[in-house]
């Protein structure tokens, strides 16, 4: 099974975690989704679409790249992208 690694902008909890998680798994195609918080690396597992997976993540508030297009420095978090509260 392959994996797709993304790396996602504005976690900075784990209610974040939640709602990153809660947006890729309906997509088709997604198996396990494994979430780093630190790095803001998610890596996907199965065999999605990857712009169905970044446009899934940018509505839930969560800008991602593909981590491959990505410089794997993190942007620094700025706020929570859904309104959990956390800063
Ligand atoms: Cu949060």
């Amino acid at each position: 099974m392959s994996s797709i690694n993304l790396q996602v902008q504005g976690m900075t909890c784990g209610a974040c975690v939640r709602h990153v998680t809660q947006a890729l798994n309906p997509i088709a195609g997604v198996g396990a989704v494994d979430v780093d918080l630190k790095s803001g690396l998610v890596r996907v597992e199965g065999n999605p679409d990857g712009a169905a997976l970044l446009a899934a993540l940018d509505e839930a508030g969560y800008p991602a790249q593909l981590a491959s297009q990505a410089s794997l420095t993190a942007a620094p978090a700025k706020s929570c992208g859904s309104g959990c509260g956390c800063r």
